[in-house]
């Protein structure tokens, strides 16, 4: 029992390198097929997103950008390799200690899954089996070197070699197998026509300027931003849409139930609160779905209930003034985007949309529950980390075209400008310190949407300083005043420096 091991530490670590990459391929090839949700990394991630703390968060995105999950991911999984390799160091001398090291790995991934919101108990089963197979495989390295069997050294690192690619390899199997059931499920509806159609903006929606980002932006480019690490899979026979909390009476909707209602279309320009001035997270679509006000009004809400909170799938939860969602605005549940149904990144099957709110206080993807509380009783995800309750989009306007280059001569300089809901009356574009050029506008046909604006400039060699500026339907200037994304949104104007030439 007590003779010396025979290899060198270095084999050790090696050993439990390849144990843990092989404990955690086998869990995630059993999450991927059941819940990929409670895969060892996604969970770990997931788990790390929702506790640290607001600050580091912040820093870390300000850094990195939309790279932040992919990184945090590949973190992770290095930080499990170097722990494996730690581990089979260890257990080279500490078998005990090394083992109950395992044990602890896997009940922190175990609890880091079955803590996430909308995973049950069966979440931490591919943690545990990670942590199983580790330790098997350590198991059996351990006894390996006990009867001085130098040949299973190969043996051993083979099976586990091959044991990981294979889990690997039926993981992304599966992590397409699965979408695509659900992709499948999603390309069979046949969205019905509306109602109530979308009024046309006008003969020039778009300018159809190169580099100018469409009125319009098609399903496949529109911004995604979420907190999801894996996508909630929803299976939409079974889905259904709760409203419950202050109402007279709860109501429960399926997918069909939704589509065979009153449906209206409508274009609707959504807009993240953390899109730096000049950024890209902002789109505009046209979006099929059913009145949230009258849906609401059904459930008789009591005239108490502030706040409006809505909740998807995997948990996350927005808050919305119930005030906003009453006044007129075409406030909805979302079934269809650009004449589809929603796309499983947009939110199938049914997203909340309300003009004039940012979308983390409104725009809820794969959504469940409507609960009417107070905003007293509840702050919703992003109100627990640092954001405003919700406030009024701020005006934006981007330059899309020229971003750097531009030759000599006439050349349309052409951008987007937004203020959901009060609309867009002008736009106006200066030349590095010169007077402010009146634009030319799109046609809109609400002032829910975004609208292009071009202007042509007789550009002169060298190098210029463009900026644009919009005034709101209400006749407010764009403000200036450099502000972030935090607390509520960012605020100056675009300015982008052309070489001419
Ligand atoms: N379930 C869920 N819905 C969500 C979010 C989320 O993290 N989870 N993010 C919100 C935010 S912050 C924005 S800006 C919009 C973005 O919608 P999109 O990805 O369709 O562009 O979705 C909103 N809906
Ligand atoms: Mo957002």
């Amino acid at each position: 029992m007590n003779s010396t091991p025979t290899d060198a530490p270095r084999a050790w670590a090696a050993a439990g390198l390849v144990a843990a990459l092989a404990g955690l391929a086998v869990g995630h090839l059993i999450a991927a097929f059941a819940l990929p949700r409670a895969a060892p990394l996604s969970a770990l991630s997931d788990a790390v997103i929702a506790v640290v703390p607001l600050s580091v968060s912040h820093w870390f995105i300000e850094l990195v950008g939309t790279a932040d999950k992919p990184l945090l991911i590949t973190g992770i999984a290095l930080g499990v390799a170097a722990a494996g390799a730690g581990v089979g160091a260890l257990w080279r001398t500490r078998p005990r200690l090394a083992r109950s090291l395992i044990a602890g790995f896997g009940l922190l991934g175990a609890a880091a899954a079955v803590t996430r919101p909308g995973l049950g108990a069966g979440a931490v089963v591919p943690s545990l089996v990670a942590a199983v197979v580790a330790l098997a495989s350590l198991t059996w390295w351990d006894r390996r070197e006990r009867t001085r069997a130098e040949a299973g050294r190969r043996a051993f690192f083979g099976v586990l070699a091959g044991v990981a690619a294979a889990a690997v390899g039926a993981s992304w199997w599966a992590s397409r197998v699965g979408p695509a059931a659900i992709e499948a499920d999603r390309e069979a509806v046949r969205l019905p026509e509306p109602d109530l159609p979308a009024t046309e903006p006008g003969p020039v929606a778009d300018f159809k300027v190169e580099g100018l980002t469409p009125y319009r932006v098609p399903n496949g480019e529109f911004y995604r931003i979420d907190t999801a690490i894996t996508v909630p899979r929803v299976d939409v026979d079974t889905w259904s849409l709760r409203v419950h909390g202050m109402v007279d009476r709860e109501l429960t909707f399926s997918f069909d139930d939704l589509l065979g209602r009153e449906l209206i279309e409508r274009d609707i320009t959504l807009a993240c609160v953390s899109n730096p001035v000049g950024g890209d997270l902002v789109g505009n679509a046209r979006w099929l779905g059913v009145r949230l006000a009258d849906l609401l009004a059904e459930a008789g809400p009591s005239a108490e209930a502030d706040q409006l909170v809505s909740r998807s799938s995997d948990g996350w939860t927005a808050g919305s003034p119930t005030e906003l969602v009453f006044d007129g605005r075409d406030a909805m549940i979302a079934l269809g985007m650009n004449g589809e149904p929603l796309p499983v990144d947009h939110g199938w099957p049914a997203r909340l949309v309300i003009p004039g709110l940012y979308g983390y206080v409104s725009a809820t993807k794969w959504l469940t529950e409507l609960e009417l509380t107070t905003f007293d009783a509840y702050d919703a995800y992003w109100i627990t980390r640092g954001w405003s309750t919700p406030r009024p989009i701020k005006t934006q306007s981007r330059i899309d075209t020229p971003r750097t280059r531009a030759g000599s001569g006439e050349v349309v300089v052409a951008g987007v400008a937004w203020a959901q809901h009060r609309g867009i009356s002008a736009v106006d574009l200066r030349v590095d310190d010169g007077e402010w050029h009146s634009c030319e506008l799109s046609d809109a046909a609400t002032g829910d949407t975004w609208r292009q604006w071009r202007y042509a400039w007789d550009a002169t060699e060298g190098e210029h300083r463009l900026t644009v500026r919009a005034t709101d339907g209400d006749g407010v200037e764009q403000t200036e005043v450099s502000q972030g994304v935090l607390p509520d949104g960012a605020t100056g104007l675009h300015s982008v420096t052309v070489k001419v030439g």
